[in-house]
């Protein structure tokens, strides 16, 4: 089937969010909070295996730090910590800090061109979206996606496929005319349970990650003065991903 939609993954995909962008807020958001607790970069990779901020701190209170006296509105007490956290993340994303990766803004700005539909697919919170978006591909950035499927609009997060679902569902697509990009585990298995093909771009947290199946894997979408590295799978002799390579992995894997 012809491609007609690209899938897009926000953290670790579209930009490098995590290590200095989500971590620091979380970190920020525990200590104006009189928390002590501190999200170290070693610490923060175990605590990515679960998808979603709230999540993510419950899992951390569940296994790392099972000493706290918890509050007896447990819930409401993280739903407040992580506001803190979305408002610190957007401050920081408003700074300007967090860039694309490399080769993201050509390979949208070429989709466009080529008359390709484009959608967001991601565990995090629609504010962090909208302001990576604005900040990066300026007022009008939202409006390049026919679809900003993110957060808590479906109650299971990836791993689970829904988000992927959804996001398709609102664009009155099957799953073969679409591809989706990811940069982790829990997020091909999210596109793979979708029954999407799937391009990774690893970054440091997810490169030892299991991306079997994965149409292709490389180290960033690259750039003509910037080549990808090839991880796994095959490139057709380029040395970065534009939309050609993008229908070529696309058919390739019919
Ligand atoms: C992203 C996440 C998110 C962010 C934090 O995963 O796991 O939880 O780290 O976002 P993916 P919130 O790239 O697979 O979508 O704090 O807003 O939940
Ligand atoms: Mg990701």
């Amino acid at each position: 089937m012809k491609l007609e939609a690209l899938l897009f993954d926000v953290d670790g995909t579209l930009a490098d969010t995590e290590r200095d962008g989500h971590r620091v807020a979380f970190n920020q958001a525990f200590a104006e909070a009189g928390l002590d607790w501190e999200w170290s970069v070693d610490l923060y990779e175990q605590l990515l295996a679960v998808t979603g901020g709230k999540e993510r701190i419950l899992h951390y209170l569940d296994n790392y730090n099972t000493e706290f006296e918890r509050p007896q509105q447990l819930k409401e007490f993280i739903v407040d910590l992580h506001k803190s956290k979305t408002r610190h993340y957007t401050d920081l994303l408003n700074t300007g800090a967090i860039p694309l990766r490399p080769g993201v803004l050509r390979l949208l700005k070429e989709a466009r061109q080529a008359g390709l539909r484009l959608a967001i697919a991601t565990t995090t919170t629609p504010a962090n979206v909208s302001g990576l978006l604005k900040n990066t591909l300026g007022e009008a950035g939202e409006s390049w996606f026919e679809v900003i499927a993110a957060g808590d609009i479906v109650p299971a997060k990836k791993p689970a496929p829904d988000i992927y679902t959804y996001a398709m569902e609102q664009m009155n697509l099957p799953a073969e005319a679409c591809i989706a990009f990811e940069d982790s585990e829990n997020g091909i298995l999210a596109s793979h349970g979708a029954n999407l093909k799937t391009i990774i771009t690893v970054n440091g947290y997810t490169l030892g990650h299991d991306f079997s199946g994965a149409v292709i894997v490389l180290d960033s979408f690259g750039e003509p003065d910037q080549p990808f590295n090839v991880i796994a799978g095959d490139a057709f002799n380029k040395t970065y991903l534009d939309i050609e390579l993008v229908k070529q992995l696309h058919e390739k894997s019919n």
